[in-house]
């Protein structure tokens, strides 16, 4: 069986290709940057979009054409949507994907047949893996689509959906382990609230620390080595999300001692919505020491929704990668799709035709930041802009030896401040340099 008879596997062909079915700017062998371009940019295709999204929206019915999908809630169904992921992803040339327990297999009737459900898809999942070599780069429980999660899963004001979403993230982490994951996400899509009229915010944030806390022990009761990760979102589907943004979330983790156990999986489109560029977000996790993994999309600033637009702005893949070679290169984390073609795109062809885009924008955007990295001006010029601090005065400041007192003395002792420009666009335009 085939899904995709008319595709072949999707090769680098350079920069002067007319064919809209190669890469461009991705070449996964070449090294840039001390490292191939595969292992930098780490791509992983996530289920859900890619397979379970039939590319409806809040006015319309879904358009997604998928031959192999008889809409049954099946098992059989669920594995022959494994088979054709799997091909999907030998012919996009994609390493790595995410899933959600319930995009894979069906819920049942009781927690015992999720379960077995879930252990029925992951058998044929762990089957294709050893196959093609593909990878798990991280895997979650979907605590936000049935009715019982309506008003929060952790965060629910009834004990009983607690235990559920306990139940689900205990399958899903077991499901996670068996497969090899590198990681485990917890997006609290529901964790929120519509009203504060009807919240007690207090309790809520407690139940969700507490939920976090037990499965930092389950993680290591089952010897779970993969990195735990907290998606920030600020709101949609609710008013609010308590996991607002990447400052939200660490102060949280803080405050709940959970620093050590978990990192951050920042989504652009969820930056935008909180208000923040993506750079932000970054640099902020990256400050401590908590940049993960990144769901790479991008969002329309028009329109203010998660629209999980693929990433096709070279410009802003240039930054993000900045980020990302700033600090190192991943390491457990990579470049998760969580991104959805159009409602208009609605062939089995456009599944390649997104996947592409953004794999060759982000390449593009690798390129960039690695340019503008050697090139080495523009982080010149931020040392520099700082090197005073590094001086006696700098040093013996931050090593809390100066009291205000001193401090008003030394102000005497120095004089007044040198002022020098910030030469914000001429950096702009260096930047552009480099596109
Ligand atoms: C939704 C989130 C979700 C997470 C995984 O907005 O991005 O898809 O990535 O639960
Ligand atoms: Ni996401
Ligand atoms: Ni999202």
């Amino acid at each position: 069986m085939t899904a995709f008879p008319d595709i072949d596997r999707i090769r680098f062909e350079g920069r002067d290709t007319d064919n809209p079915l190669a890469f461009r700017r991705y070449d996964p062998d070449r090294e840039i940057a001390g490292r191939s371009m595969r292992d930098h940019l780490r791509f992983a295709s996530c289920y859900w979009h890619t397979m379970r999204n039939e590319l409806a929206d809040p006015f319309g019915v879904g358009t997604a054409q998928m031959p192999w999908d008889d809409g049954s809630p099946s098992v059989e169904n669920a594995i022959r949507r494994v088979e054709v992921f799997f091909e999907f992803l030998e012919k996009i040339d994609i390493d790595f994907f995410c899933f959600h327990d319930r995009d894979i297999a069906p819920e049942g009737d009781s927690i015992a047949s999720s379960e077995e459900n879930l252990d029925k898809v992951v058998e044929s999942i762990e089957a294709r893996m050893k196959e093609t070599g593909k990878k798990l780069l991280w895997g979650t429980a979907c605590l936000f689509t049935h009715p019982r999660y309506a008003s929060g899963a952790a965060t629910s004001p009834r004990v009983e959906a607690f235990c559920h979403a306990a139940a689900q993230v205990k399958a899903a982490l077991e499901a996670t382990h068996r497969l090899g994951g590198e990681g485990y996400v917890f997006w609290g899509g529901r964790e929120g609230y519509g009203s504060l009229i009807n919240t007690d915010l207090k309790r809520e944030r407690a139940q969700l620390a507490r939920l976090l806390h037990a499965a930092v022990e389950h993680k290591h009761r089952i010897g779970f080595e993969g990195q735990f990760y907290i998606e920030p979102k600020p709101k949609e589907p609710t008013t609010h999300q308590y996991d607002s943004d990447v400052a939200a979330c660490l102060g949280f983790l803080r405050e709940f001692d959970l620093l050590d156990h978990f990192k951050l999986n920042i989504e652009t489109n969820h930056a935008w919505l909180a208000g923040h560029t993506m750079e932000h977000e970054l640099e902020s996790a990256m400050e401590a020491d908590a940049l993960g993994s990144i769901d790479a999309n991008m969002g329309e600033w028009t329109n203010g929704w998660d629209t999980d637009h693929f990433p096709t702005d070279p410009m802003l893949c240039a930054r993000i990668m900045r980020c990302v070679l700033r600090m190192g290169g991943f390491t457990t984390g990579g470049l998760n799709f969580d991104a959805k073609r159009r409602r208009e795109s609605f062939e089995p062809m456009d599944l390649f035709h997104s996947h592409i885009a953004g794999m060759d924008a982000m390449a593009h955007g690798l390129e960039i930041a690695a340019a503008i990295q050697a090139d080495g001006s523009i982080d010149e010029f931020v040392r520099h802009r700082y090197a005073s601090w590094d001086g006696t005065l700098g040093t013996k400041i931050m090593a809390g030896d100066c009291s205000l007192t001193d401090l008003r003395d030394e102000a005497e002792r120095v004089g007044e401040v040198p002022l020098e420009s910030g030469r914000q666009e001429m950096l702009e335009n260096m930047f552009n340099r480099f596109l």
